[in-house]
């Protein structure tokens, strides 16, 4: 088993098809697939910041669902646009407000659309991924040892947002 991981695409999708092609991965009519049966880890914040964060979901969702390529799991960033999706109050800032501003340049057909594949990805998505094979765990922030093997709140909290203090800085 090789994967190849990436964190952090943050909607720089031109960057992603960069370092995909220069990885090896290969589209061939219209699916893309590795001659080396290498895989795809898409390790959390795949939008926002960047300019094309839309695509970027679409790219994963494609090749996660469809291509059958990468796994995805999510990151702090991720967490928030689900719950932005949900209709949760979240602060659009940090970023989010670059996908907010994609999403409001869509029409209401194609934003039901991109937010089906959001939605989609990150309910199916795990916490983090176990890869015994290759004697690895990843995790957008980080996880404890004594945290592998559970699912509970206190782990989605850490393995999104990291070992947090509670303490906030002045500008939030
Ligand atoms: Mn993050």
């Amino acid at each position: 088993m090789k994967v190849d991981i990436i964190g952090d695409v943050h909607g720089c999708l031109v960057e992603c098809l960069a370092l995909m092609e220069k990885l090896g991965y290969q589209k061939n009519g219209g699916h893309y697939d590795h001659p080396d049966q290498r895989q795809l880890i898409f390790l959390g914040d795949i939008t926002d910041r960047g300019p094309d964060s839309l695509k970027t979901i679409s790219l994963v969702y494609q090749l996660v669902f469809e291509d059958k390529l990468a796994h995805y799991i999510p990151g702090n960033h991720c967490n928030k646009l689900y719950r932005y999706f949900l209709g949760n109050k979240v602060k659009v800032q940090h970023g989010l407000e670059t996908t907010v501003a994609e999403l409001n340049a869509l029409t209401k057909d194609e934003q039901r659309v991109i937010k089906k594949k959001f939605m989609a990805l990150y309910e199916q998505a795990e916490l983090y991924l176990q890869l015994p094979k290759i004697n690895t765990i990843v995790a957008h922030a980080g996880i404890r040892p004594d945290y592998i093997g559970r699912y509970d709140k206190k782990v989605e909290s850490f393995v999104l947002y990291g070992d947090v203090t509670g303490d906030r800085y002045p500008d939030g």
